[in-house]
């Protein structure tokens, strides 16, 4: 199903310098905004990210890091692009697990469903995300711990911070279209015009 496409404040913003980076000899693009989540105490942040690019970007996709730590998954929402790998590290005093049921998106279907097993204090546990989609992480000792992986289908992907702000840079201009993610409401896409140089503002509501 197609997102809606909603207002977008656009307003065009001079980029530093030193931010206006290069994207094939041309000068980058960037957005920048908040998501507000309607209706609800924010307990997850957003991920916002750029659906498909232009550019081949054969830059390994990388390594990041969740963490299990005071009986909570940290960052609670992780974003990372399609082939990037996570390391599960057991920052506590006492055991945990990370396993997955499988994909919460509108695929259905259980798919990605993995069980790195247990992990004893200080013990770490490595899953490589190859498809695209919102993977929820859990704990089989502790049900009330809960996270989400993101994949998103391209390097240009941000997780909003506590006030709900995000940045994308480096962006290539032209047409484009960005998604925004959040696990209690409906994705909602939006489509901007990027021009080189320049950032615009994007301030969505969910
Ligand atoms: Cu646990």
């Amino acid at each position: 199903m197609r997102g809606r496409l909603i207002r977008v404040a656009a307003t065009a913003l001079i980029v530093p310098p030193a931010l206006a980076a290069q994207v094939g000899g041309r000068a980058a693009a960037g957005v920048v905004g908040t998501v507000e989540i309607h209706g609800l105490a924010a307990r997850w942040p957003a991920v916002v990210y750029v659906v498909a690019e232009r550019r081949g970007d054969t830059a390994a996709a990388g390594v990041a890091v969740m963490h299990q730590r005071g009986l909570r998954f940290q960052p609670s929402v992780l974003a990372i692009p399609a082939g990037a790998a996570v390391i599960f590290r057991n920052d506590d005093p006492l055991v945990h697990s990370v396993f997955s049921p499988g994909r919460v998106d509108t695929a259905g279907a259980a798919r990605g469903r993995f069980d790195l097993g247990r992990f004893f204090p200080g013990g770490e546990g490595r899953q490589t995300f190859g498809e695209p989609g919102a993977v929820l992480v859990l704990c089989h000792l502790h049900p009330e711990m809960a996270a989400y992986v993101v994949v998103a289908p391209t390097r240009a992907v941000a997780v909003t911070d506590a006030a709900g702000r995000f940045s994308l840079s480096g962006l290539v201009a032209g047409p484009t279209t960005i998604r925004i993610w959040h696990p209690e409401r409906p994705p909602k896409t939006v489509r901007l015009d990027l021009e080189a140089g320049r950032t615009v503002e994007l301030n969505a509501r969910l």
